[in-house]
């Protein structure tokens, strides 16, 4: 036999819907594998070509990439899915009359549990936010995703009930983009500026298409599967491969220095100290900082003036 055989193959594996993906929306599924799996490798090859100070953004982006590119080999092989019931059922709809239940690829919101907080991530280094900032910004994300998960899981209305709460939490997220972090890279100035605003514009205008591919798919049942996995596949492939490269483009003269990263190379610490210890202490005692995760020199988060 040739072709495409993942549906056949794993038909057993779990129980099946009765409206799920075609081989057409598998072989769509692998493309998309595919194309993770080659940015995950360009990521990598492009990190090694620089100094390790300056990979931090080459390593968050090849994390993405990889990850996405293992869940779309999931859902190409019909796995990491769930059959639920729809709350409704459009029995004279030719692409979704047949369900009864409907596929649900629970493997895409593990992803995204994991991706879109490497992506905001990014972002939020990129204009330079103190860490309270980011993290109240992550945990709004990974809060969104986990709703639209249980929403995606659950049979009757309250299923809209989880995606209002995805909403709010996807609002915050604009907000603190749109606000706090807005105000941070005005003040780093030069191509971070640059590159917040180009990634960040992209990022919200993506991001606010998911809750309608949801609505027309796991949702309100309005969309066939392989529908979906066209809408998420393409949205996925534009939020991931397309930030990326956007991203690491508008960084490709960034310095950790230029966005308050105090990233700094073993031999260049002891070239600083004068000692060979590693994490050398201070003269006040303190550790130094080799992993950046506080504020460098000229770390723009004191006191941002209103731009
Ligand atoms: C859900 C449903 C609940 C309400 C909202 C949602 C938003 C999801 C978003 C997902 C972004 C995913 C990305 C993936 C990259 O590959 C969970 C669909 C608001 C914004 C960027």
């Amino acid at each position: 036999m040739s072709g495409n055989q993942a549906i056949n193959a794993n038909r057993y594996v779990g129980q099946q819907a009765n409206l799920q993906i075609t081989h057409r929306g598998s072989d769509w599924y692998y493309t998309v594998c595919a194309m993770m799996g080659a940015t995950t490798l360009i990521a990598m090859g492009l990190a090694f070509r620089r100094p390790q100070t300056h990979r931090l953004f080459h390593y968050l982006t090849a994390s993405i990439t990889a990850v996405a590119c293992v869940s779309y080999f999931a859902m190409g092989s019909n796995l990491g899915q769930l059959p639920i019931l729809v709350e409704f059922v459009r029995r004279r709809n030719r692409q979704v009359g047949s369900a009864g239940t409907r596929e649900i690829f629970y493997a895409r919101y593990i992803d995204w549990f994991i991706t879109t907080p490497l992506l905001l991530l990014e972002l939020l280094l990129t204009a330079g936010v103190p860490t309270p900032t980011i993290l109240v910004t992550l945990f709004a994300d990974v809060l969104m995703i986990v709703c639209g998960l249980i929403g995606a899981l659950t049979q009757t209305r309250y299923k809209w009930g989880f995606w209002t709460f995805g909403m709010a939490a996807l609002f915050f997220i604009a907000y603190e983009l749109l606000y706090d972090a807005r105000r941070h890279a005005n003040v780093l100035g030069g191509d971070p500026k640059k590159t917040f605003w180009t990634c960040g514009i992209w990022l919200l205008l993506l991001w606010f298409l998911y809750p309608i591919a949801w609505g027309l798919s796991e949702g309100g049942n309005v969309i066939h599967p392989d529908s979906e996995a066209i809408f998420y596949g393409i949205l996925d492939v534009l939020a991931k491969i397309g930030f990326a490269g956007l991203l690491l483009w508008g960084h490709r003269k960034t310095s950790p220095r230029n966005i308050g990263r105090n990233i700094i190379e073993p031999d260049q610490l002891f070239e600083k100290h004068g000692q060979d210890d590693g994490v050398t202490s201070q003269s006040g005692g303190a550790p130094s900082n080799i992993s950046g995760s506080t504020a460098g020199a000229g770390h723009p988060t004191a006191t941002p003036t209103q731009v």
